[in-house]
């Protein structure tokens, strides 16, 4: 049966704060603190129990290999002489934000029937730009089965592509035919566009999706400016409904034109910008949360704490929840070691409807499955790690060893 499956990234031992991230401001703002790898995957665990707790299929991904030896190799040095402005890209755990490893088309959009996955080149920011051979290696692990699936290699670097954070679907329901919706950013502002129209196009080419059913709309340049470095810091969406701050977009009143013309069911809540300002909406990551259907019916969101802790924000969900409209449940997960690079919630979780049957499950999460990463978790992540610390052979060996011994209590060997 066609349902949503929620894949974490588990957030790797060498999680650290660089301020790698241009425009993406928690990033800059915690640059150079330190970090707490363990807590920070604890946390990412919790998550994922919470959400199984509440009904919910949960996968997961393991982390990268960091350092990424072959990467400083392509750059003519070695974890040893890298120079200070490569060293933490290499070591950089920022494949945790699984909504950032692929844009994912449900197999009902694309003309084949399969499930098709687009890995995310990432090329804006350096650090990221090398994860995709490895996410592609675990994605085509993972979605193995090809009657079910099929897995694309990324776009050219030519045009920037950052996945599912830049990508709603709005469907009457997650197994019917859905409308996809790619968001992009247009050149120029303070901060880079990290999402090209052009890589989005490609993508939906790949997933043969139909040219009627498909929709661009372009990132408001003020979202980017204030701190939207993804289109999911300031919208979201789950089946028919469309939960976005009256800011996300640059011509809102075309896009849900259209979506009510071909999706008729959708239901589309808009924050107002005088409820809760667009600062507000960035700095408490209310939109990243993740908007799921509950088992029971209805929909709820799974929200950071700093949502909680924003009074503008707590007092709108408060008014939401007790109104009429889709969203009818409020919930509160701690995710601060991710959120302090700039990862919330929906961030950490790449979403895929499809059969659970049809995926390696190896990679399907229960609580027994998270005991045992929980233990590996808490015997090998490094409890900290300052800036100072990643030239330490020590970390080096400590943060390869983890993950290694991960994989083997995973029996993901291949991956090693
Ligand atoms: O790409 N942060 C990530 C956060 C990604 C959030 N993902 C979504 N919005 N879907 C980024 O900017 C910070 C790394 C550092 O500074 O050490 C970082 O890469």
């Amino acid at each position: 049966m066609l349902g949503e499956i929620n894949f974490d990234g588990i957030i790797g031992p060498s999680h650290n704060y660089a301020g790698l991230s241009l425009g993406n401001l928690a990033s800059a703002t915690n640059a150079l603190n330190i970090s707490h790898p363990r807590d920070a995957a604890l946390q990412g665990i919790e998550k994922m129990r919470h959400n199984i707790g509440l009904g919910l299929s949960q996968g997961f991904f393991v982390p990268l290999p960091r350092p990424n030896h072959e990467w400083l190799g392509d750059l003519g040095c070695t974890v040893q002489d890298a120079p200070e402005t490569i060293r933490p890209a290499a070591f950089s755990a920022s494949a945790m934000w699984a909504a950032n490893a692929a844009t994912v088309s449900p197999a009902p959009d694309c003309s084949d029937g399969r499930c098709h996955l687009t890995v995310a080149n990432l090329r804006t920011m350096p650090h990221r730009s090398h994860e995709w051979p490895d996410t592609h290696t675990q994605l085509r692990l993972a979605f193995a089965n090809g009657e079910h699936f099929r897995v694309h290699r990324p776009v050219p670097p030519a045009f920037g592509d950052e996945g599912a954070a830049n990508h709603m679907r709005i469907a009457a329901s997650h197994g019917a035919k859905g409308v996809e919706i790619f968001v992009f950013g247009k050149r120029g502002g303070t901060f880079p566009a990290r999402q090209h129209i052009e890589a989005s196009r490609a993508v939906a080419r790949f997933h043969q999706l139909d040219p009627d059913r498909i929709l661009f709309a372009a990132q408001a340049e003020e979202a980017i400016a204030a701190g939207a470095f993804h289109n999911d810091v300031v919208a979201v969406a789950n089946e028919n409904v469309l939960f976005a701050h009256e800011k996300a977009f640059e011509d809102r009143a075309e896009l849900y034109t259209a979506l009510r013309r071909l999706v008729p069911e959708v239901e589309i809540v808009e924050v107002p910008t005088n409820a809760v300002s667009l600062d507000d909406a960035i700095k408490s990551y209310l939109f990243n949360a993740q908007l799921v259907t509950l088992p029971e019916g209805g929909m709820g969101l799974i929200l950071p704490e700093e949502a909680r802790e924003t009074p503008s924000v707590w007092r709108y969900l408060e008014d939401m929840v007790a109104g009429n409209g889709p969203i009818r449940e409020l919930f509160v997960v701690d995710v601060r070691q991710s959120m302090a690079n700039g990862g919330g919630p929906a961030c950490l979780r790449l979403r895929v409807v499809a059969d659970p049957a049809g995926v390696d499950p190896r990679f399907i999460a229960d609580e027994e499955k998270l005991d045992l990463i929980s233990e590996v978790i808490a015997e090998q992540w490094p409890e900290r790690i300052a800036p100072e610390d990643l030239l330490n052979p020590q970390l080096w060996e400590q943060v390869e060893e983890a993950r290694e011994n991960l994989l083997e209590r995973l029996d993901l060997e291949e991956l090693v």
